[in-house]
């Protein structure tokens, strides 16, 4: 007897891995299988269904199945669909800014400031704007840390201070004067509608007219912030999900020794 419908024969599957032309993987390589969400504004019955159905086509699925809907609201329906993605993208291609340097722990942090500054370095985070969310700013700074890396507050030769949420750039800055603060480190989670882009560049321009940008070194983080997009706003450095404190703490230390030393 052959394999039948259920053959799992391994010369059934697609074992290419082809990094030019990525494509999603589902339970076999390239078989471009991927689920999408979202909600339409619209009620939920047959019409809905179809339209959200041709709405995925036009994403580049092919042959769209709604594995959910429901209705979230009067004339509001929420949609996940299956289906099988057409687009590839070329990964050989794809070239990401990263902040390379070589990470130093805990320790070899607090040397350091001892042997190329002779003193603590004085630090300032916040959530600036109208963000709520402290989490990302606390597992750089606070105490405990995150995921079993300290943050910056049990650094012996760090002056740590966390401003937590929903700080004005103004009040952000005058403490930074206040402080004589030599590191500024500012979490940003929420981006609907660019509010971050606008709240970021607003900080830079306060910093310029207050004179005091090229005097400290400039430091934003969030879920959705890269290197790339906070060199282009104008900060000394970005970073992303997974971070820890020892990563930013040792490009911080290094870039305010190069600075010195220019
Ligand atoms: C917890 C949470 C909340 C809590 C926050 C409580 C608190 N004290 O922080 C509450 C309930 C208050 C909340 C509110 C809202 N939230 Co909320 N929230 C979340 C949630 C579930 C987790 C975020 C989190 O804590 N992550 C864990 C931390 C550790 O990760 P992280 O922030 O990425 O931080 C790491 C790195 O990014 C980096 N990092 C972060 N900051 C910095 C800074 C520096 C300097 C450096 C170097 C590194 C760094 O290091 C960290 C550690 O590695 C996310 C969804 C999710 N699962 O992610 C939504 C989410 C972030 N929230 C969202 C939204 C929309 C909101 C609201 C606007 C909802 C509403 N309509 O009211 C409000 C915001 C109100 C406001 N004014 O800001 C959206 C954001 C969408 C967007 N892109 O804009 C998300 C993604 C949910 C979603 N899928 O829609 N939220």
């Amino acid at each position: 007897m052959g394999g039948g419908l259920y053959s799992t024969s391994k010369d059934d599957f697609d074992k290419t891995l082809d990094l030019t032309n990525i494509r999603p993987y589902g339970d076999t390589m390239n078989d471009g299988k991927i689920q999408v969400s979202f909600t339409l504004p619209i009620k939920d019955d047959e019409k809905a269904a179809a339209t959200a159905q041709e709405l995925a086509k036009k994403m580049g699925l092919k042959d769209p199945s709604i594995a959910y809907h429901t209705q979230l609201d009067e004339g509001f329906t929420f949609f996940i669909l299956y289906g099988t993605l057409l687009h590839s993208v070329d990964y050989t291609k794809i070239n990401v800014e990263l902040v390379e340097v070589e990470v130093l722990s805990m320790n070899e942090i607090n040397e350091y400031i001892t042997e190329n500054f002779g003193r603590k370095v004085v630090v300032l985070g916040a959530t600036t704007g109208t963000d709520a969310h402290t989490v990302g700013i606390d597992a750089i700074m606070n105490m405990k840390g995150f995921a079993g890396h300290y943050g910056l507050e049990s650094y012996e030769m760090f002056e740590a201070y966390n401003l937590g949420s929903q700080v004005t750039n103004e009040e952000f800055v005058k403490k930074a004067i206040e402080l004589n603060t030599d590191i500024l480190l500012v979490s940003q989670t929420v981006t609907q509608k660019g509010i971050h882009v606008k709240n970021l560049t607003n900080l830079v321009d306060l910093l310029e007219a207050e004179g005091i940008r090229d005097k400290v070194i400039l430091i934003c983080g969030g879920a959705r912030i890269s290197n790339e997009l906070a060199k282009e706003l104008g900060y000394d450095a970005g970073f992303g999900p997974n971070t820890y404190a020892n990563v930013v703490a040792t490009y911080a230390i290094k870039e305010l020794s190069e600075r010195i030393n220019r």
